[in-house]
């Protein structure tokens, strides 16, 4: 079953995104992650040569402004987030072959190198750009007039005037339908292959591949007052961490050896991997990925899970209370590859105890202990002439199917229907040990009964190393306790090529035995929330202190409470806070108050008092419901910079939601006054 040696199998290189690092990763990134692990692990058990690649997208105007807003130089914010996202795949065992960060001076040279490249094929000109640009995406927009929507995330965008270089992508629709039309299975699934396609015959117009009114990025090369577009940066690193660009002969063999490789992404870049890399490719004259494999969105309370939206779950705690294997199982398990699937702590732990704790948990233990304790921890030989029954025959021939249908589903990117086969076979087996009743044929001593109980145990004991062997992939820490159990090797050497029934020696010693899955109870779900709600931004609501807020004021009329959920909170003109009344500058420190300026007002239907804005505080653009409508006209707030309560948990006012609170002074006839700064002040800027 171990291979005797490793020789060089065929190359196999699998890419996720590289993440950007002004969001911490969350269980959305994980899944990426988990899913490419998996993938790239079943293909070294299938005796490929591997390289799997993630890292990290450190440059362009987002970046620049979360550092800017926690007032730290974007390399050192830069450094600080990549090194979490590193720490983490460590941690749960991730086996990435390499780390790229788009500020390794190796992925500069790289991608400077392609940009030349297209150039000197004569696709990359000067231009001038005037229009809308949405700095949460990154992404130059169609849309017409300052603040209008971005149509991919809804924010408002930016209006953008800059002297670039433009890249002809105009020229390469043509190239890219007939080869996306020859290669069926270059965009998966066929849904997002259908969008690339239509997108792409709405018409292509050239982009701007550079950027001068900021300097976070890589210098175009002859053009230093410009940095290259952070799509065409990021995009660059599946070759140049690889090697392309180098000048190091052995860097060059590396990427001719695994370049094209397959990525793996979520649905809502796929633009940008299926259109504008392909054709960044096509004019450097490079070969085109093997395939882009889009998967759907992990949501939490019904909405995508993001650090904007604030409901993110963090993988580490997951990680903590049930393992690193159970987080991968539910997520290659629950959620269907391609579509959106939703995470909650009961269906975590639900699925867990049914298929691990229970199912296969029990078959490991109880196989294992009655070899122990009827044959002194030696695997027994199957008789097969004697006492032998149909049922037998049933499960090696299950056996024999799962392993066949299992490889073909998770290859197909079916990863939970490959599970629910492997997971066919455990219920099937644990059935046949009920139905045999091992235990009773232990009690009688003749020849026949023992052979029968050798029987029944080789088979529960095989079909238990082979559904072990399939899905190591995705749970790879409990099948190696399984494997050990089981007295083989390192089940990392196994080769699923030759994985068939009748594999498991007789007369093998089993190893000492411990549980594996320990049933998760009630308490650790809550332990779960908990550590995920200390985790959580510091919320500071206006239920814990309504009498400091005059019901003028009200984000909506006659109910001061609510007013600074999401309304403008205000210093009131009452007196200053009592001796017992004082905070400490720890209380102080969690309210978070920033710096934004309101790119959209409008007043809001049926409500007087209360004006709907969106605010940029610079990492992300906010929509805050703020009750000052009777003084302050909306058009004359657009541009205003405003201080903003950040870490408020949002609430909703009159149905809309409000992420946070603007702040104002109360004057004593209850109307709000704005706070706003003497000096210029950056947007994102915190108050303390
Ligand atoms: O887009 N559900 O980086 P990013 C599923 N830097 N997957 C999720 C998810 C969710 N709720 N949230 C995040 C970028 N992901 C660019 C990529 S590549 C050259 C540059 C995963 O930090 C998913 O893979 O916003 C998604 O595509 C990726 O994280 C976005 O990560």
């Amino acid at each position: 079953m171990d291979k005797p040696q490793k020789k060089p199998g065929e190359p196999f290189f699998i890419t996720t995104p590289i993440y950007y690092v002004n969001a911490r990763p969350h269980i959305g990134h994980a899944y990426t992650t988990i899913v490419c692990d998996a993938i790239a692990r079943r293909q070294r058990m299938l005796g490929k040569d591997v390289l799997f690649l993630t890292g990290t997208d450190e440059h362009g105007q987002k970046i620049e402004r979360s550092a800017s807003a926690a007032g730290t130089t974007p390399q050192k914010f830069a450094d600080q987030v990549s090194s979490t996202f590193r720490a983490l795949w460590d941690q749960m065992g991730i086996s990435y072959d390499r780390f790229i960060r788009t500020t390794d001076p190796v992925h500069q040279r790289g991608v400077q190198a392609l940009f030349k490249a297209i150039q000197d094929k004569g696709f990359i000109y000067k231009g001038k750009y005037t229009g809308q640009y949405c700095v949460f995406d990154e992404l130059y927009v169609d849309a017409v007039g300052p603040g209008a929507p971005c149509p991919e995330c809804g924010r408002p965008t930016e209006t953008v005037s800059e002297e670039n270089y433009y890249f002809k992508l105009s020229a390469f629709a043509d190239k890219l339908l007939a080869y996306i039309d020859e290669n069926p299975d270059f965009i998966r699934p066929e849904t997002r292959r259908n969008e690339v396609v239509a997108f792409i015959k709405s018409g292509l117009r050239d982009l701007s591949v550079s950027r001068s009114s900021f300097k976070w990025g890589i210098p175009v090369p002859g053009g230093p007052k410009h940095v290259i577009y952070v799509w065409m940066d990021a995009l660059s690193n599946y070759i140049t961490a690889i090697g392309y660009g180098s000048p190091d002969a052995k860097d060059q063999q590396r990427y001719e050896r695994f370049w094209p490789g397959t990525h793996m992404i979520g649905k809502e870049i796929v633009r940008f991997h299926c259109v504008y890399w392909p054709a960044f490719l096509l004019a450097a004259e490079l070969p085109l990925p093997k395939a882009i494999v889009a998967h759907g969105w992990l949501l939490f309370e019904e909405s995508k899970m993001s650090k904007s939206r604030g409901n993110i779950v963090r993988a580490e705690t997951i990680s903590e209370v049930l393992g690193n294997d159970a987080l991968r199982y539910f997520l290659m398990r629950e959620i269907v590859f391609g579509q959106d699937g939703s995470f909650s702590f009961d269906a975590l732990v639900q699925r867990y105890n049914a298929d691990l704790a229970n199912d296969l948990g029990n078959l490991a233990s109880r196989t294992l202990t009655m070899i122990g304790k009827y044959f002194n921890s030696q695997v027994p030989y199957p008789s097969k002439s004697m006492s032998h029954t149909k049922s037998d025959d049933v499960i090696v021939k299950l056996a024999g199917e799962v392993i066949t249908t299992y490889g073909k589903l998770f290859d197909d990117y079916q990863f939970s229907r490959a599970l629910e086969s492997a997971s066919s076979l455990v219920g099937a087996v644990n059935k046949y040990i009920v139905e045999n009743e091992p235990w009773a044929v232990a009690e009688k001593q003749d020849e026949e009964s023992r052979a029968r109980l050798g029987t029944i145990l080789y088979t529960s004991a095989e079909a238990l190393r082979i559904v072990t062997a399939l899905v190591h992939p995705v749970l790879p820490d409990s099948t190696k306790k399984i494997w050990k159990q089981l007295g083989l090797g390192d089940i990392a050497n196994v080769d699923l090529r030759d994985l068939k029934w009748g594999g498991l020696p007789v007369g093998n010693k089993l190893g000492p035995i411990e549980g594996v899955f320990p049933r998760a109870d009630k308490s650790a779900i809550e332990r779960m929330q908990k550590m995920e709600e200390q985790n959580a931004p510091a919320a500071v609501g206006a239920e814990e202190k309504p009498k400091e807020i005059p019901a003028g004021t009200g984000a909506q009329a006659g109910q001061p409470a609510t007013q600074a959920a999401g309304g403008a909170t205000t210093s009131t003109v009452a007196a200053p806070a009592s001796a017992n009344n004082q905070i400490t500058i720890d209380d102080f420190t969690k309210v978070e108050l920033r710096v934004g300026q309101v790119k959209t007002a409008e007043k809001v239907k049926n409500a007087d008092k209360l004006l709907k804005l969106e605010v940029d505080i610079g990492t992300e653009i906010r929509q805050i419901v703020a009750g000052i409508a009777e003084v302050y006209p909306p058009e004359n707030l657009i541009g205003r910079k405003v201080v903003i309560v950040a870490n408020l948990a949002p609430r909703k006012l009159r149905g809309i939601e409000s992420q946070g609170m603007i702040v104002a002074a109360s004057l004593a006839d209850g109307k709000p006054v704005l706070a706003s700064f003497l000096e210029e002040v950056p947007v994102g800027a915190r108050l303390k």
